[in-house]
């Protein structure tokens, strides 16, 4: 380990452990997984390699509080969610750094998003659960009454990835729990640490013991027993595309309830008309923020014959002064990727490129290490791409890293070929300063997600999620609770 360690950064080798029925415990079987700052590759902290016996143990704790949480007033379940985000304000700096350390992302970003973030979805669902409402229908007459009653479902499964730590994770746990459900949660095994926070905090909020759990480990091991699990009524997944499709698979044959919020490949449709200078620093962002790990990231820049010169030349020059640094220094826009395995598998691409004959217009390798305590970090410059087709893997498969393609277009039909060219369908990006042109190549554009003329803006009451392999069922506002719950249709007679 480092000697000298940042502000707030944990500083003692620390041991995280599952709430399993208000308890926090070791696991079961004894064995423990290795979790590494990315920006060092040290060994900072070790989690519980929980297996099936531990996510029977949580699953039995949430059957047993199910009825009582279920029966409570939502107002109760609503404050217990607000207390709960008012500790995330309370311990905003502990958290901000972990996210960091755990992660490899600059805390001014963990500061800036996903902290913050997290916060916003608990008091955000604690609101949404105040306002939901099921339907009634009274036929012409009014001799019967249809109303749909929404129950909760009981035992949920929410499994999160690493890129948005806490800000995913509580995404899901909070209209779960909203919803009057009990969750037994799987983070993901690379970024364990906030949700191990957070767990500890779960009885102060005012949950009653069962009521939420969460199990490390792997996701081939305590997240494939979660998955199987009879009791465990519905599972929310946020993360790769064939681990959701083996989820899929898995539960086809039991008939479980599954939101999948997959990958992308996103395109981002560069007009002509467009405001340069705003698309040109949105892209970099988009393309670069988290170091492009994220699902919303745009990948696949598609510019417009008559501006590309311009725009690839804006774009590269500005992304040759991102530097990737220190995550724990306040000036750092760029941090490390999450892991060795990732930066590698980034990297792979990368070379994949240069073979099939891409020009790499800047980037293209690991970047030096920003100080001596992060000089087996896992940096990577930001790399812009061109002159590959739009088969070619580097456009059509997944990279999640800092790297995007630019290809040419010349008529708003291609654009729109191009950008439908692809597997994946989360979110899609469109420049045009024609808001006639915007509307059309957004309606189609086959993506769940169109943002035009600015990036990554979030109102948490829409429809979050993607088609085509970037996912199944939508997340965010009413849609979350309607996830959550189950629809009953009751009739009952007026007379
Ligand atoms: O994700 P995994 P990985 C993409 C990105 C990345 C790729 C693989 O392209 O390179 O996915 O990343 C749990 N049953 N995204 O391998 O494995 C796992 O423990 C139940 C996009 O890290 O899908 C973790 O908690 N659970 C993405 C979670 O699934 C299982 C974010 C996600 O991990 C499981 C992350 C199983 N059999 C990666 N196997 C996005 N959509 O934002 C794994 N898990």
């Amino acid at each position: 380990m480092p000697q000298s360690y940042p502000v707030n950064y944990l500083r003692h080798m620390m041991e995280l452990q599952n709430l399993i029925g208000g308890e926090m415990t070791n696991p079961k079987g004894g064995a423990w997984l290795d979790n590494i700052e990315p920006a060092t590759g040290h060994v900072f902290s070790r989690i519980p390699r929980s297996n099936a016996a531990d996510v029977e143990a949580a699953v039995q704790a949430a059957r047993t509080a199910f009825p009582a949480w279920s029966a409570t007033p939502f107002e109760e379940r609503a404050a217990s969610l607000r207390r709960w985000g008012a500790l995330i304000a309370e311990h905003s700096e502990a958290l901000i750094a972990a996210e960091s350390q755990d992660n490899g992302k600059p805390v001014s970003l963990a500061g800036a998003v996903d902290i913050p973030r997290a916060q916003k979805n608990l008091e955000f669902f604690a609101g949404a659960i105040e306002h939901f409402a099921s339907e009634a229908h009274i036929p012409g007459g009014a001799e019967f009454i249809h109303y749909t009653h929404r129950k909760p479902i009981g035992v949920v499964g929410c499994i999160s990835p690493w890129n948005l730590p806490l800000y995913l994770f509580t995404w899901k746990i909070a209209p779960a729990l909203a919803a009057g459900n009990c969750v037994v949660a799987k983070p993901s095994e690379v970024t364990p640490v906030t949700a191990w926070m957070l767990s500890k905090w779960a009885a102060e909020a005012g949950f009653p013991a069962g009521v939420f759990n969460v199990v490390h480990g792997l996701g081939h091991e305590a997240g494939q027993a979660l998955v199987e699990h009879p009791h465990v009524k519905a599972i929310s997944f946020t993360g790769g595309t064939q681990t959701g499709a083996h989820i899929a698979r898995t539960t086809a044959g039991i008939f479980k309830k599954l939101s999948l919020e997959l990958g992308g490949k996103n395109p981002a449709i560069v007009f002509a008309d467009c405001d340069v200078d705003k698309a040109v620093s949105t892209t970099i962002r988009s393309s670069f923020a988290n170091q492009g790990q994220i699902c919303l990231c745009s990948s696949r820049i598609l510019i417009e014959d008559s501006l590309y010169d311009t725009f690839r030349d804006a774009l590269v020059a500005k992304a040759k002064r991102i530097a990737p640094g220190d995550p724990s220094d306040p000036n750092t826009k760029m941090g490390a990727l999450v892991s060795a395995p990732h930066r590698d598998k980034v990297l792979a691409y990368i070379e994949s490129a240069k073979v099939q004959g891409a020009s790499v217009l800047c980037g293209g390798d690991v970047a030096s290490a920003p100080n001596d305590r992060c000089e087996a970090g896992y940096f990577v410059q930001p790399t812009i791409l061109e002159g590959l087709g739009p088969a070619c893997s580097i456009n059509q498969e997944e990279i999640f890293g800092p790297v995007i393609s630019l290809q040419r277009f010349s008529t708003e039909a291609e654009a729109i070929k191009l950008a439908n060219d692809s597997d994946y369908g989360l979110a899609a990006t469109i420049w045009t300063q024609d808001a006639a042109k915007a509307h059309r190549v957004a309606t189609q554009v086959e993506s769940g997600i169109a943002w035009i003329n600015c990036w990554l803006v979030r109102d948490l009451r829409t429809p979050f999620g993607g088609v085509k392999s970037s996912g199944i069922g939508r997340e965010g506002g009413f849609e979350a609770l309607r996830f959550f719950t189950e629809p009953q249709s009751v009739c009952i007679p007026t007379h």
